[in-house]
C-alpha cells in the first residue's frame, strides 16, 4: 500500500499551491487536489521542479482523502463563501470521525462559527485560519492566524511552527483563540493593510504633487524611510515600485497605472464590525471610503473639468524639499499608530464580545513576518501590550506618547499644507483629528447631547452633579429670546 500523506490541501490557486509546496518543502508529505484537474498537474509538476518536494496529486475526491493518515487533516484554499461550503460537502462525504478541516481563505468569521457547528455534528474538528502574505509568504514563510478548535490546532502545530514566517521572536503563528477569532483577527490586519496602503498613497501624493519630488526622489525618499522607524515590507515595495520603468512606453510604470484600486471585502467587514461594535476606526473607514472615490474616475474626471477655474492651489505652494520629506515622515508614522491603534481596539472589543481572550501583543508578534503588514513598528507594539496588557489605546503607552508628541508639529504642518494646496489626505487627517479627539478632556459633545435633549428629550448627564436630567430648552429659549 502507498505511504500516506501527513496532509492534504485542496485548492490550487496562487495561495494554495504556494502553501502546498511550502509544507512539502519542510518536510511533510502532502496530498493535493483542485475542483479543476489541470491545477493538480501544474502543482505535481512545480513540485518535481523545484527540488523533488513529496508532493501527491489527486483528481479525485474520494482518493485524495484517503490518500491522508488519520486523523485527516485537509487544509481549503478556496474563494471564500459558498465554493468552500460546497468543497466541505465534496470532501467531508469521505472523512471520518476525529478528522479535521483547516480552513485558510479570507472568510467571515461568522461562517467559520457556523461550519464549525457543522463540523462537531460530523465529528470533525474545524478551524479558521487567516493566511497572510500573499503569494511569496505562502511559498516561504506567512503569518498564520489559527482559531477554533485547539484539539486541531495541536495536531497540526508541529507543521505550522515550521511552515510560518520566522523572525527573531519565534515563528509567525500562535493559536489565536476559540470560534471564528482567526478569521476575525486576519479581517482587521486587512482593515490594517488598508490603512497602511491609503496612508503610503497620501504621503506619495504630497510628497509628489506640492513637494515636486520625481519618481527617483520618491524611491530614494522610502528608500531612506525603510532604514528607520517607518521599515515595513509596503515601504520596501513602495520604493521598488518608483524605480519600475514602463516596458510598454517612456517613463515609470506608476505613471501609467489607472488610479482605481480595487478590493475583496476584508476592509469593509473591518468597517462594519467597528460600527456594530463601537469602535470609532476613522483611518481604516477613510482608506476605505478613498477605494471607493478611486472608482469614480469618470466622475472625477468630470468633476475635476467643473472645479478647474476655481483656484484651489492645487499643489502650488513652494515647499524645502527635504524639509517637507522629514514632516511627511513623522506625518505617516504618527498617522499609522492612530490606526494600529484603532484595529487592536477593534479586536479587543470583539474579544472581549466572544470571550475570546485574544493577547493583542502575541498578534502583533505573529505580525512581524511572513504577512503584508510585516514592519519593525510591530515589535513595538508588542513591548507595548507586554508592558501592560490592559492598555487602553496605544496611544496611551508611554513611548508612543512620547512619539507623538513629538512628531505632531511635523503631522500638522503636512496636513495643513495637503489642505491649502487641494490635496487630500483623508488618513492622515483622520487620524489626525482621532487624536485630537482622544487627547481631549472636553469635546463638544455636550453640545449635542443638547441638541438631542432640545428636540428628542433624549436626557442628560451634567458634570457637576450625578444623575439625568431633561429641561423645555424650547420653552426657556423663547421665553428669553431677544
Ligand atoms: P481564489 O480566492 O481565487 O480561489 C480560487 C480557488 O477556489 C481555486 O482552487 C478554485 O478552483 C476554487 N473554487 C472556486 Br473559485 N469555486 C469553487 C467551487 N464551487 N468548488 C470548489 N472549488 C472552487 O484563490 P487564492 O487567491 O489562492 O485565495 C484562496 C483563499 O485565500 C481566498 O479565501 C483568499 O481570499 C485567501 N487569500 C488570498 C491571498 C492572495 O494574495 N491571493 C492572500 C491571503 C488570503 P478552480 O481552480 O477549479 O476554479
Amino acid at each position: 500500500m502507498a505511504e500516506l500523506s501527513r496532509i492534504g490541501l485542496a485548492g490550487l490557486a496562487v495561495m494554495g499551491q504556494n502553501l502546498a509546496l511550502n509544507i512539502a518543502e519542510k518536510g511533510f508529505p502532502i496530498s493535493v487536489y483542485n475542483r479543476s484537474p489541470e491545477k493538480v498537474d501544474e502543482t505535481v509538476e512545480r513540485a518535481k521542479l523545484e527540488g523533488n518536494l513529496p508532493v501527491k496529486g489527486f483528481h479525485d475526491a474520494k482518493e485524495f482523502v484517503h490518500s491522508i493518515q488519520k486523523p485527516r487533516v485537509i487544509i481549503l484554499l478556496i474563494k471564500a463563501g459558498p465554493p468552500v461550503d460546497k468543497s466541505i460537502e465534496t470532501l467531508a462525504a469521505h472523512m471520518e470521525e476525529g478528522d479535521c478541516i483547516v480552513d485558510g481563505g479570507n472568510e467571515w468569521y461568522e461562517n467559520t462559527e457556523r461550519r464549525q457547528e457543522e463540523a462537531k455534528k460530523r465529528g470533525l474538528l474545524y478551524l479558521g485560519m487567516g493566511v497572510s502574505g500573499g503569494e511569496e509568504g505562502a511559498r516561504n514563510g506567512p503569518s498564520l492566524m489559527p482559531g477554533g478548535s485547539y484539539e486541531a490546532y495541536k495536531y497540526i502545530e508541529d507543521i505550522i511552527l515550521k511552515v510560518a514566517a520566522q523572525v527573531d521572536s519565534g515563528p509567525c503563528v500562535t493559536y489565536i483563540g476559540k470560534g471564528g477569532s482567526g478569521n476575525f483577527v486576519k479581517m482587521v490586519h486587512n482593515g490594517i493593510e488598508y490603512g497602511d496602503m491609503q496612508l503610503i498613497a497620501e504621503a506619495y501624493d504630497v510628497l509628489k504633487s506640492v513637494g515636486k519630488l520625481t519618481n527617483q526622489e520618491l524611491q530614494e525618499a522610502f528608500s531612506s524611510w525603510n532604514k528607520g522607524e517607518l521599515c515595513s515590507f509596503l515601504i520596501e515595495i513602495t520604493a521598488d515600485i518608483f524605480g519600475v520603468q514602463d516596458d510598454k512606453g517612456d517613463g515609470c510604470l506608476v505613471d501609467k497605472v489607472l488610479d482605481k484600486t480595487g478590493m475583496k471585502g476584508t476592509g469593509k467587514w473591518t468597517v462594519q464590525q467597528a460600527a456594530e461594535l463601537s469602535v470609532a476606526a476613522p483611518t481604516i473607514a477613510s482608506s476605505l471610503d478613498s477605494r471607493f472615490l478611486s472608482g469614480l474616475k469618470e466622475e472625477r474626471m468630470e468633476a475635476s473639468k467643473v472645479f478647474k477655474s476655481v483656484d484651489l492651489g492645487d499643489g502650488n505652494v513652494e515647499v524645502a524639499k527635504q524639509t517637507l520629506i522629514d514632516d511627511v515622515r513623522k506625518a505617516l508614522y504618527a498617522s499609522k499608530i492612530c490606526s494600529y491603534a484603532q484595529g487592536m481596539n477593534l479586536i479587543r472589543a470583539k474579544s472581549a464580545e466572544k470571550g475570546w481572550d485574544l493577547k493583542l501583543g502575541e498578534l502583533a508578534r505573529i505580525w512581524k513576518g511572513g504577512c503584508i503588514i510585516r514592519a519593525v513598528f510591530l515589535d513595538r507594539i508588542k513591548k507595548a501590550y507586554d508592558r501592560n496588557p490592559h492598555l487602553a489605546s496605544l496611544l496611551m503607552d508611554p513611548e508612543f506618547a512620547q512619539e507623538m508628541i513629538e512628531r505632531q508639529s511635523a503631522w500638522r504642518r503636512v496636513v495643513t499644507l495637503a489642505i491649502n494646496a487641494g490635496i487630500s489626505t483623508p488618513g492622515m487627517s483622520a487620524s489626525l483629528a482621532y487624536f485630537d479627539s482622544y487627547r481631549r478632556d472636553r469635546l463638544p459633545a455636550n453640545l449635542v447631547q443638547a441638541q438631542r435633549d432640545y428636540f428628542g428629550a433624549h436626557t442628560y448627564e451634567r458634570i457637576d452633579m450625578p444623575g439625568w436630567f431633561h429641561t423645555e430648552w424650547f420653552k426657556i429659549a423663547k421665553q428669553t429670546k431677544i
